[in-house]
């Protein structure tokens, strides 16, 4: 269960991750979150990046450690992190975020916030896992290759006259997230989240298209199971979408 965070601001590093990384292989404990303003080499997954301008965003990740936790179910951490993401962004400034399954948020169409999952085995056990978020705060602009697809929170707010402040936003994450997962580790599934994921779930009901290492198709997103995978149904028949496995893209605009 997840107890205590405590919390720890660097101006700049390189990726949050790989300090709490550093951190994990120094036995620290549980709970230590780091977030910086800037990151200089910001991951995406599969080796791509993640767009982290100078003191513009929330980059920020948090330790954990476990106790019983098998690496399949590391995956679904994600799925647990979107939830706390999306939770938070409502109830501080009311932004309805989506969550684009497995691991970006999105808003009126585009990407706000996306999530990397890491984790390390030793002895054939999960030693110790890697969450990192990044939300995009006060960004006016994105670079060309992300400007269709991103947006940010003050954005979002521009015509309220709100804007976004990194330090609640991060805070209010990781207060949800503890909420949530130490849900999901009483049963080691989405089972007691399943539901309320399901009401945010972008594309729900309606065509997504599955990219697939084999083959590339058009279906419906049904839902998640339990281990929070998606559920589609293509064909007439319904299929289990593994995290990590396909990307899955909207087929009308970014969601
Ligand atoms: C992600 O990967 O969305 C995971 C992003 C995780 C970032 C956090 S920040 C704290 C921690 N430290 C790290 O080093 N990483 C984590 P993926 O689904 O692969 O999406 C990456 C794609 O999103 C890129 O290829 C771009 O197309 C797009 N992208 C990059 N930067 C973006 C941004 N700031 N806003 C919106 N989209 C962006």
């Amino acid at each position: 269960m997840l107890k205590n965070i405590t919390y720890e601001f660097y101006e700049s590093v390189d990726s949050t991750n790989e300090r709490i990384k550093l951190r994990a292989h120094e036995d620290e404990a549980e709970g230590l979150v780091i977030s910086a303003g800037q990151q200089t080499a910001g991951k995406g997954r599969i080796g791509r990046k993640w767009e982290t301008p100078t003191g513009d965003s929330v980059a920020t990740s948090i330790l954990l450690r476990p106790e019983v936790l098998s690496p399949e179910a590391v995956a679904t951490v994600t799925v647990v992190a979107a939830m706390a993401v999306r939770d938070s962004l409502y109830r501080l400034y009311g932004i309805d975020g989506l969550i684009k399954w497995p691991n970006d948020i999105v808003v009126d169409g585009k990407k706000i916030c996306g999530i990397l999952t890491e984790m390390e085995m030793k002895e054939g056990k999960v030693w110790y896992v890697v969450v990192g978020i990044g939300v995009n705060v006060h960004n006016k602009t994105f670079p060309e290759e992300i400007a269709f697809k991103a947006t940010s929170v003050d954005l979002v707010l521009a015509d309220s006259g709100k804007r976004g402040h990194r330090k609640e936003i991060t805070e209010a994450i990781w207060e949800s997230f503890k909420k949530y997962y130490n849900l999901f580790l009483e049963t080691g599934d989405m089972s007691k989240l399943k539901k309320e994921y399901e009401s945010h779930l972008a594309n729900i009901g309606k065509p997504v298209r599955i990219e697939a290492r084999e083959a590339s198709y058009e279906a419906i997103a049904i839902g998640i199971t339990a281990r929070g995978e998606l559920i589609v149904e293509a064909d007439g028949e319904q299929r289990i979408i593994s995290t990590g496995e396909v990307s899955v893209r909207g087929i009308y605009g970014y969601v």
